[in-house]
């Protein structure tokens, strides 16, 4: 259920008048975003789906037992990607040999409470088993990739509302050209069309989508790689819906370009999402700089952020997250929830 619907007539039309004000106030985010009646909300899901998006964060099974980190989850978030669980060395670390009990357990406390999942991921070069980095033939490869692809997208079939099919494929630095991995090297550059493809069959119901960092600067060499490939899939039928930007941003927040590559991602025909969002120190005016600029992207759908409390994240000695240690809200979160018109 769509929390927004359990605020009851009266306040509505209460915070409605707050909203009208804001309507005048510049610099937050309305207008085609947010109906001028809508009542503020005071979590992060609940605004974000005032405008239909959703507002997310990764989830690691192993913490599901806290019950501060899940009273933050279930209030805060109408979204949830699991951290680590749907991984190529989580689910099958011997060839054929598929284990889900972890990733199970996410999608099931979500689906249970109404929090979309997104799927992460299907085909990495990290996380990745040596069993399938030493095959060296490639009828074995494209056999065991489809395979990987159909049981794991399979299991979750229906369940799932956005698929991070192929992640981090380009390389870094000045090529704009795919990687080194065992998929491009023994199957070449089109083992990414063939995961889509085989994805799509897999479950139909799933947004298809390619998860990339250092895609958010329009100006990079990576960025402008990737916006090729998917040009390029738009053009040819390619089964894909979106592109997903990971969003790891140093303290300076997103480059000053960040809007204009999601929008001309946008423009090619995908929805963008940001999946990954931590900023270093946490700054409250990158949180709002990023959240601003997909609020102004109509086709920027949703944000996940990398995890709640700073404990929680992979780069916990830069407290990047929305949340402290002690599961308190920080400046970022209040900058990220009235960025998108809601209340404190
Ligand atoms: O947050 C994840 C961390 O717990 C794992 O140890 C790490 C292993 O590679 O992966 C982290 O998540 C990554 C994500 O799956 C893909 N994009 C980069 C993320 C941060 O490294």
């Amino acid at each position: 259920m769509n929390p927004s619907k359990r605020l009851g007539r009266r306040r509505a039309s209460v915070l409605g008048l707050a909203a009208v004000v804001s309507l005048v106030t510049p610099g937050i985010a309305n207008g085609a975003d947010r109906a001028p009646d809508a009542p503020r909300a005071s979590t992060l899901g609940a605004q974000a789906a005032q405008s239909g998006r959703y507002f997310g964060t990764a989830v690691a099974a192993g913490r599901l037992g806290d019950g501060q980190y899940t009273g933050i989850l279930d209030r805060e978030f109408n979204q949830v990607t699991p951290e680590n669980e749907m991984k190529w060395d989580a689910t099958e670390r011997n060839r054929g040999q598929f284990t889900f009990g972890s990733a199970d357990q996410i999608v099931n406390r979500a689906t249970a409470r109404g929090q979309k999942v997104r799927g992460h991921t299907l085909v990495w070069h990290s996380q990745l088993p040596d069993w399938v980095k030493a095959i060296r033939d490639a009828n074995t490869l494209r056999s065991v990739m489809n395979n990987h692809i159909n049981t794991v997208a399979g299991r979750y079939k229906g369940r799932i509302h956005s698929w991070d099919v192929v992640n981090e494929a380009f390389a870094d630095g000045g090529s704009g050209q795919m990687r080194s991995s065992v998929f491009r090297d023994v199957l070449g550059t089109g083992f990414i069309e063939e995961a889509f493809r085989t994805a799509r069959s897999a479950d139909p119901s799933a947004k298809l989508c390619y998860n990339d960092y250092s895609i958010e600067d329009w100006n990079s060499a990576k960025t402008q790689g990737v916006y090729r490939m998917v040009r390029d899939f738009k053009a040819r039928g390619v089964p894909i819906d979106c592109v997903g930007l990971q969003s790891h941003f140093g303290a300076g927040g997103p480059p000053g370009s960040f809007q204009t590559t999601l929008s001309s991602f946008a423009a090619l025909g995908v929805d963008v999402q940001i999946t990954e969002l931590d900023i270093a120190q946490a700054p409250a005016n990158g949180y709002a700089n990023t959240v601003r600029a997909c609020l102004n992207v109509a086709r920027c759908t949703g944000i996940t952020v990398w995890g709640i409390r700073d404990s929680d994240s992979w780069r916990s000695g830069e407290n990047p997250l929305l949340f402290d240690r002690g599961g308190n809200k920080k400046q970022a979160y209040r900058s990220a929830l009235t960025t998108m018109g809601g209340t404190p």
